[in-house]
């Protein structure tokens, strides 16, 4: 090029340089929400939200609203290979996360590709795998025979696994009722997956939401103030992808789940309304909140 062409090159794309600046990248495998309070939809604005690139392999297609799943379509598990495949080929990923895997046959599909493609240094691409069981709703979205996949093919890759208390309850936790069974039920999940555990406890009574890390024998402590009369669909994808997005960014486990935390705070107190035909509220949750 000229160099009176590659000025004016210069001159008209006035942050040409900006662009070339690395920025981290996190891959989501997780299913569609089509109201895109939840799954990938979610994942990808959380990414946006927080200075990372998001990529995606799609794992199942879900058509509905929040509180009501209509249907469930998986990808077949070659396809969420190859998704996987072609986005480890080429990008730097940093972080990975895990939302809706669907099937015993998707998760058998996504640990193998993990074996494959985070190659031999696991440690420098973390692996945060959020048990997606049921919705928030109340609909079932993992078929039930997936649960064994997950305790013998993906856990064992996780840096960290994030269980709500009814995800941990359908893992074998013993019943939380409180805070006390909340740290034993932990424990006995960090000893039997031998991984970093953030037990989810938004549904446990009182006026605060709290979660515990065990992590090397550890157990550590994240409260914010429960906020009330929200729908929080999603809730779930948007804190394990901001975990990841922390984690792509270079923080340590227990930096990015407090991040991730006051992130998913602001999403839910800064919540979007709108009223359905029905009357009913429709809530989602504020990614770009303020
Ligand atoms: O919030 C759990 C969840 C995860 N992933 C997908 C979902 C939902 C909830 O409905 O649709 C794709």
């Amino acid at each position: 090029m000229s160099s009176k062409r590659k000025a004016n090159a210069e001159r008209s794309t006035p942050n040409a340089q900006s662009r070339t600046q690395p920025i981290p990248v996190a891959l989501t495998i997780a299913g569609s929400d089509s109201s895109a309070g939840a799954g990938i939809q979610a994942d990808l604005k959380t990414f946006t939200a927080l200075g990372v690139y998001g990529l995606t392999a799609v794992t199942c297609v879900v058509a509905e609203i929040p509180g009501k799943v209509s249907r469930i379509e998986p990808i077949s598990p070659e396809m969420v290979r190859e998704q996987i495949e072609v986005m480890a080929n080429n990008f730097p990923i940093a972080a990975i996360k895990t939302g809706l895997l669907c099937s015993a046959a998707i998760i058998s599909a996504v640990a193998r590709a993990m074996v494959d493609f985070r190659g031999k240094i696991p440690d420098q691409i973390p692996l945060v795998v959020d048990p997606v069981i049921t919705a928030t709703g109340g609909d079932p979205l993992l078929q039930p025979d997936a649960v064994a996949a997950y305790k013998n093919e993906l856990f064992p890759l996780a840096t960290l696994i994030t269980p709500n208390l009814d995800e941990a309850a359908q893992l074998g936790a013993n019943e939380i009722r409180d805070r006390e069974s909340m740290r034993r039920a932990g424990k006995q999940l960090e000893n039997e997956f031998k991984t970093a555990i953030l037990l989810k406890g938004g549904h446990l009574p009182g006026t605060e939401a709290i979660d515990l890390l065990f992590a090397n024998g550890k157990v550590v402590e994240f409260t914010c103030p429960f906020i009330r009369d929200v729908a929080t669909h999603g809730t779930g994808c948007t804190y394990s992808a901001a975990i990841a997005a922390g984690l792509a960014r270079g923080l340590s486990v227990e930096s990015a789940i407090k991040r991730a935390k006051e992130f998913v705070s602001n999403c839910i107190a800064d919540r979007i309304r709108w009223i359905a035909p029905t009357g009913s509220n429709i809530d989602a949750l504020n990614h770009f909140a303020r």
